[in-house]
């Protein structure tokens, strides 16, 4: 169609019902946007990319796609494109327009392509490519098919001119590309995209869809960025694991340009990365897949010698947080099934009690995914799978593929039942230590930790917790505090690394007990949120790598025995200042370089300014602690939150940095770092 006739279709375009439909349904979505992507902040944005790709990946689970290729472009746009057999572009007679046309400017139109099997795109918050569109200041999508490539544009969700051939490509080639730019005046917070988180989930996709290849490009000009925005209100547990790791150095970290991931092995190989940092009990990686009731179940697991569990459920490629029907199946079936053996192999004897299901994922990486045609998502952030055929399905796919593998590998077998057997004792003992300091709580009305100096307010909702390093700083900060809502708990040096400890060495550690007991939820299975005796439990360590190394021994512990603390918002990072500027009497604190430059450009650059780098909270005396550190009114909290769209990714990060292996941290530090010296994590 030429230039001409085009602009004509355009002006002689109707407005009929359908098109009246289409308006009210784009506008709809631009007034409520969160209704649509659940938040317009940096997470609904990155949200925007998934949607996209799934439909690629659908076309992948069909059968029809090997290689989707998605590009972050210079002027921040994503392009995503696929060799699928393409958008159909003839008219969809119900519409009056192409399909194509469909998928991107009718609402919850394009979720499905039609046809059986089952699909990713639409599923939790699916809302399919016309949100995406309607969302963005333009897209633009090309269709590869039949020797021909078409083109549309559209602009927030209108299009700008009807479908036209815009060239041939070969006869054999097919596809589509689609390239968006979300809209600033919705997306507030932040246009720009993140090449790790975009990855992240990437790689997550590639791993969920065995043998689909995912590149990621990144075409932005290369820059230096600090790790962490120092003074943003929320920070991500993976920035602080990696800043800790690096060793508090301000570090110039190159944008990496390309990445490929391909998984021949699918969720096998998954489990193999997540346990990359661990030390496995056996060589293979077990695998089971089957299709019961209308649910297509993948299962892979490999145990491997820490005390923590790492087991991930996936529902159409989403990750469910909160588990469900697929992973409840998947539990009946392994303590069914291990329980059956040890009996049967007498490696359990008939006095003994039976092995528990945490006793058989003690130290069990696994995931579980399955795909299935109409999930029903439930529970609090509807992260839940709720559908009932999942549990039978999973549970019988796993008990008879797992009986078998056991018999035919009674050494593996043997292994995961004795550390199972291990653990059930360590279990106990744990129980009998946890007992005591619940006795201890119970009878002994004082049994809050010595060191801990209480708040006298007792309504936890206006009470905080400073969690702080050393005696000394612990004394400044007693001095400095408002008695009527701050408690301060001064902690010893380092912690316990949990990550490297069982249950009863956890409850035996006197810092931890210390701060279960004064925060009085208790942990594991004992937690109970609504116990918890302050809101805010705020770390405060030196601003050098020994701070850095106990806030991360802190949030590993909080993070492995506690997480509903960090998921409900309750954990934060003091942020105390770096320098002090004293000049003709008056004195500026400085929480970050750029901020003393700043000062530096106002007051002037004299020789007769003082500037001190604090060292440690040490330096500071109680009342400069109090306005610069712990005022309410004045002070800069992060608080500490992390992204369950890749909870396994995050698993990984407390692993690699806490665990036991130095290798994997090392390789962990030099892709995250550019330049790091003398790294402490032990
Ligand atoms: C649907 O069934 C008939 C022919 O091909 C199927 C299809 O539409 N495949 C398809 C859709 N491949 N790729 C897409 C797609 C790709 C992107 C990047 C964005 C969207 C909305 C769809």
């Amino acid at each position: 169609m030429s230039e001409e006739n085009m602009n004509n279709t355009l002006v002689e375009h109707e407005y009929g019902a359908d098109q009246i439909q289409i308006l009210e349904g784009l506008e709809a979505v631009r007034k409520r946007p969160g209704m649509y992507i659940g938040t317009t902040s940096s997470r609904g944005l990155h949200h925007l990319v998934y949607e996209i790709v799934d439909n690629s990946v659908d076309e992948a689970l069909a059968g029809f796609c090997d290689t989707i290729i998605v590009t972050i472009n210079e002027d921040n746009s994503i392009t995503v494109e696929d060799n699928g057999r393409g958008i159909p572009v003839g008219i969809n007679h119900k519409a009056g327009i192409p399909a194509v046309e469909v998928v991107f400017t009718i609402l919850h139109a394009g979720g499905k392509f039609g046809g059986g099997g089952y699909k990713v795109s639409g599923g939790l918050h699916g809302v399919g490519a016309s949100v995406v569109n309607a969302l963005s200041d333009w897209l633009e999508v090309e269709i590869c098919q039949n020797g021909k490539i078409y083109k549309q544009r559209y602009e927030r969700g209108h299009a700008i001119y009807s479908l036209k051939e815009i060239g041939n490509c070969p006869i054999e080639k097919s596809g589509t590309k689609v390239t968006f730019l979300p809209d600033k005046t919705i997306f507030t917070e932040t246009t720009e995209f993140e090449f790790d988180i975009l990855k992240r989930r990437l790689r997550e996709m590639a791993f969920l869809t065995k043998n689909l290849r995912i590149i990621l490009k990144d075409n932005r000009s290369e820059e230096e960025q600090t790790l962490t925005d120092t003074n943003a209100e929320n920070v991500q547990i993976s920035q602080l694991l990696q800043k800790a790791a690096e060793d508090q150095k301000e570090s110039a970290v190159k944008k990496q340009k390309v990445v490929e991931f391909h998984y021949e092995g699918g969720i096998k190989e998954f489990v193999t990365y997540l346990n990359k940092s661990k030390t496995p009990l056996y060589d293979n990686v077990l695998y089971f897949e089957g299709e019961k009731n209308h649910v297509y179940v993948e299962v892979s697991f490999q145990h491997n010698d820490s005390y923590n569990e790492s087991v991930f459920g996936f529902v159409n490629n989403i990750n469910t947080p909160e588990g469900g029907t697929h992973l409840q199946g998947f539990r009946n079936a392994i303590t069914k099934t291990f329980n059956d053996y040890a009996r049967s192999a007498k490696l359990l004897k008939d006095s003994e009690p039976n092995l528990s299901g945490e006793d058989i994922r003690e130290g069990l990486t696994a995931i579980i995914s399955v795909k299935i045609e109409d999930p029903q998502f439930e529970g609090q952030t509807k992260q839940k799978l709720g559908n009932s055929e999942a549990r039978g399905a999973v549970d019988n796919v796993v008990s008879e593929q797992l009986t078998y593998f056991l018999e035919q590998n009674p050494g593996i077998a043997k292994i995961i039942c004795e550390k199972s057997i291990l653990a059930q004792r360590a279990r106990e003992a744990a129980r009998k230590a946890r007992d005591l300091t619940r006795r201890k709580t119970a009878l002994d009305t004082m049994a809050l930790p010595g060191k801990l100096a209480d708040c006298s307010d007792k309504d936890p909702q206006n009470c905080e917790i400073y969690i702080v390093e050393g005696d000394s700083a612990g004394g400044s900060a007693k001095t400095a505090r408002s008695r009527a809502t701050q408690a301060i708990l001064p902690l010893r040096g380092k912690i316990l690394n949990v990550e490297k400890a069982r249950l009863d060495k956890i409850y035996a550690n006197a810092e931890i007990k210390a701060m279960i007991t004064a925060f009085g939820t208790g942990i594991h299975e004992d937690f109970d949120i609504t116990k918890l005796r302050y809101n805010k439990i705020i770390l405060m360590a030196d601003a050098d790598v020994d701070g850095a190394h106990i806030c991360t021994l802190l949030l590993t512990f909080i993070y492995r025995f506690m997480p509903e603390l960090i998921k409900q918002g309750h954990v934060f990072l003091a942020k105390p200042p770096l320098f002090k500027l004293e000049k003709n009497k008056k004195v500026w604190y400085a929480y970050s370089d750029e901020e003393l430059d700043a000062i530096l450009q106002e007051v002037g650059r004299d020789q007769n300014n003082k500037i001190q780098r604090y060292k440690g909270l040490g330096e500071m005396d109680a009342e400069q602690l109090w306005e610069t550190t712990m005022d309410p009114a004045r002070r800069i909290l992060l608080r500490v939150n992390y992204d369950e769209e890749t909870e396994s990714e995050l698993d990984l990060t407390f692993t690699t940095l806490m665990g036991d292996k130095v290798e994997p941290r090392k390789e962990f530090i030099e892709q995250n770092a550019k330049f790091v010296k003398n790294l402490d994590i032990t």
